[in-house]
């Protein structure tokens, strides 16, 4: 249930591995493209494999589930409001399943969520087909691939199986085990859902301390990416890199659902959201410092240059992205001034009207690297421009 940028691999790499695979998603354009073989994301290598399986015939899409003897819920869980977690995609895709199960089946939620969501699935089944109590498997197993490296990753990561009891922790593990190379982890739902969140608000704390770096730094003249490398040189230190803040659908969304539910407790994984949703303010206040300074300096606006719309180098995924904010915000605050938006993973975009990364640069008189797309790394440095470099193209400033 779901064919986005993690239930579309995980059919394709099923259906390789022999699985007799039903993708369902509600968007009939998905459903087509992938019954034609076309990938709606963007993921090296996947699009041949699509094309062999749906050719062999192992793969078949529809907007509607048929029955089946297993049942994965690849949804997506946004947050609502104040960052309250918003489950209604799991519920409304285990309602659409919940009439075809038949005794003996699985039924596995893949998508991050909220401690305690397997257990309330579990109850809504429970609710909707009263006969099938104990005679249904029902698990958590949450995706951890990196996007970019999808295919590699859904085969040897290790994963963390949680079932609602033993019985049902057995019967994921065994589906699992016909693809995937890593290690299977046993423990219960409740653990599974948290390590998955777990996992995510580790690396955004991390990031973040290597954000508040970067404005320390900043303030006191000193290069931030010298000082982390000549740190990591100890045998145990780790900083990560710093950028324009974080961006994606799981490291900016999924620290939320534990400090939504435990808010007295979640200090530093509420703190770290807050620092790198700042980052990408103060890296606003910083291009508009220097593009008034430009005026004030020539006596005319500047061009600019925003290079990378992306959450992060070399994807097409502008989801929650920091840099997709930064330029917005700037464009609204200087409407008037000549601002070019780069981002050569895309060809075209309803808002922004993108500029050719070579051209761009060309052109500005500042330059704003926001995302590190390889290209970029091929553009020299210049003394003449005004280089805002936010995420370590250059590493000099
Ligand atoms: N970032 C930094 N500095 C760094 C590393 C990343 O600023 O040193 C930024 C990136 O630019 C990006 C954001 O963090 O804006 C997130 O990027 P990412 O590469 O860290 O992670 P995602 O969101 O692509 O994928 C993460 C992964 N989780 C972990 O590494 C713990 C992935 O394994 C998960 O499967 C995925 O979330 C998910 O689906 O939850």
């Amino acid at each position: 249930m779901g064919l986005g940028y993690i239930g579309l691999p995980t059919a394709i790499i099923a259906a390789k591995h022999g699985v007799e695979v039903f993708g369902v998603d509600i968007n009939p354009k998905v459903v087509e493209m992938t019954n034609a073989g076309k990938l709606h994301i963007i993921e090296p290598g996947l699009e041949t494999m699509l094309r062999e399986v749906v050719a062999a015939g192992s793969l078949k899409a529809a907007t509607e589930p048929q029955v089946c003897d297993a049942y994965f819920m690849v949804v997506p869980t946004p947050f609502k409001g104040d960052h309250e977690p918003d489950i209604s995609f799991v519920e409304s895709a285990t309602r659409m399943v919940a009439p075809l199960l038949k005794a003996g089946d699985l039924y596995v939620i893949e998508s991050t969520s909220p401690v305690g969501t397997t257990e309330k699935m579990a109850a809504l089944i429970s609710q909707l087909r009263p006969e099938l109590d104990g005679k249904l498997f029902i698990a958590y197993c949450p995706e951890r691939v990196l996007p970019g490296n999808v295919i590699h990753e859904l085969v040897h990561n290790d994963r963390v199986i949680g079932g609602i009891d033993d019985a049902s922790t057995d019967k994921a593990i065994t589906f699992y085990s016909q693809f995937v190379q890593g290690t299977l982890h046993r423990t219960n739902a409740r653990t599974a859902e948290m390590c998955k969140l777990t996992e995510n608000s580790s690396r955004d704390v991390q990031i973040a301390f290597a954000n508040e770096l970067s404005m320390v730094c900043d303030r006191a003249g000193i290069n931030v990416w010298e000082l982390i490398e000549l740190a990591n040189k100890h045998p145990r230190v780790n900083i990560l890199q710093p950028g324009c803040g974080v961006g994606g659908h799981c490291i900016a969304v999924d620290p939320y659902f534990i400090t939504a539910a435990y808010p007295k407790e979640a200090k530093i994984i509420a703190k770290a959201r807050e620092i790198n949703n700042y980052k990408a303010q103060w890296c606003v206040e910083r291009i508009k410092n220097a593009m008034l300074r430009f005026e004030l300096d020539h006596k005319r606006k500047p061009r600019v240059a925003m290079m990378g719309l992306a959450f992060k180098p070399n994807i097409d995924d502008l989801r929650e992205s920091p840099a997709k904010q930064i330029t917005t915000s700037v464009m609204q605050s200087c409407n008037n001034a000549d601002i070019m938006v780069v981002e050569p993973n895309i060809t075209e975009h309803k808002v922004f009207k993108l500029t050719d990364y070579r051209e761009a640069f060309d052109r500005a008189d500042i330059v704003v690297m926001l995302t590190a797309h390889d290209p970029f790394k091929t553009l020299p440095w210049s003394d003449e421009k005004v280089i805002l470099d936010f995420c370590g193209i250059y590493r000099k400033c």
